[in-house]
């Protein structure tokens, strides 16, 4: 494995894992998408966690490669070559530093516009030496991964029973649709050489929050590092290159008016091993109104959350800390 340049430890927040509870659970909802029941159980894992695994998936092995390749390419590169990417602002190539606002983690990252129409040639200069392979991968798995993205919106609203069945995927198909990709790479960190995954030392690669779009699917290679907070409870997600995990948004929790839970989640960095994941943020246009669905509202039910456009919350998003509740500012009292 290529080990890759890593960025200096001293700022990071790291503490002892005795400070919160911590486990792996091996229930992380599994759902095949080749079965009959996946609506159903798509919706239980939404309203129970906001977190599900999804296999048979059909994004071809070939794309996830092609680019997985390619990512740890540019990120071998050395890091005067990356920086021409960089500062990200929040596009490009960023290092240790996360948005706007004083968030850092033991982590550096790609992130780039995945806008049905966005074409990634503004990223060419920095692709390594090949950036039409770069470009093509990029475009080949966004799309692969965009219309797995809308299948499972649509075995949602199935599931749901509401309709019609694009009531949600329209939000990704629209031609203004705000989709994000972000490449993340967790280098090996020098203060956890040694010690194992049990030990109690914790370094942050990205630290706990909830996604703000309607829905993001991730891929990674097979570094262990994610966790989801449930019942208060961190929960460290096994990792499985030829699976994808996917969370549900604080967008797709107001469109059902709370009845799915947008995931909290975080990254702990690895003492001996790089974490390599891939993330499709699927967002709605920016002027679209984000409001709970008519059809998913019972008889005499309120919604809990004030109204907001998707480029209200976008901007909140961009003023605020990872772990601040986003949400709050438009909760119904
Ligand atoms: C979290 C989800 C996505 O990675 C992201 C992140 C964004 C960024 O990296 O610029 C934010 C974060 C994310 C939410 C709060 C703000 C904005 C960093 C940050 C501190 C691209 C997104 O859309 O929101």
């Amino acid at each position: 494995m290529v080990l890759l340049s890593k960025p200096a430890t001293e700022h990071f927040s790291s503490y002892s894992r005795s400070s919160k509870l911590s486990k792996t659970f091996s229930g992380i909802p599994l759902i095949d998408l080749s079965k009959p029941d996946s609506k159903q159980l798509i919706v239980k894992a939404c309203e129970e966690f906001g977190f599900f695994k999804v296999i048979n998936h059909g994004v071809p092995i070939d794309f996830i490669d092609r680019l997985e390749s390619e990512a740890i390419k540019f990120f071998t590169l050395p890091d005067s070559e990356k920086e021409k990417a960089g500062p990200a602002d929040p596009f490009g190539y960023g290092s240790k530093h996360i948005g706007r606002n004083g968030d850092v983690g033991w982590v550096e990252y790609l992130l780039l516009k995945a806008n049905i129409e966005a074409n990634s040639d503004s990223f060419k200069s920095v692709f390594g030496t090949n950036p039409d392979e770069f470009c093509s991968s990029l475009n080949d798995y966004i799309q692969a991964v965009r219309n797995m993205a809308c299948e499972i919106l649509e075995l949602m609203t199935e599931g749901l029973n509401i309709g019609p069945r694009n009531v949600l995927s329209k939000f990704l198909l629209d031609e203004q649709s705000d989709c994000l990709f972000r490449l993340n790479h967790y280098p090996p960190c020098p203060e956890l050489q040694g010690l194992s995954e049990q030990s109690d030392r914790n370094v942050v690669g990205f630290g706990e929050h909830t996604d703000p779009q309607i829905i993001s699917i991730l891929r990674s290679n097979n570094t262990s590092g994610l966790q989801i907070l449930g019942d208060g409870t961190w929960i460290s997600v096994p990792p499985d290159q030829y699976s994808f995990f996917i969370n549900v948004g604080d967008s797709l929790k107001v469109l059902t008016n709370g009845r799915f839970q947008s995931v909290r989640h975080r990254v702990l960095a690895n003492g001996s091993k790089s974490r390599l994941s891939m993330i499709f943020f699927g967002g709605s246009p920016l002027t679209e109104k984000i409001a709970p669905l008519p059809s998913v509202m019972k008889e005499e039910e309120q919604s809990m959350y004030k109204e907001f456009t998707w480029r209200e919350y976008k901007t909140i998003c961009y003023h605020s800390r990872l772990a601040d509740n986003r949400l709050g500012h438009f909760e119904r009292i």
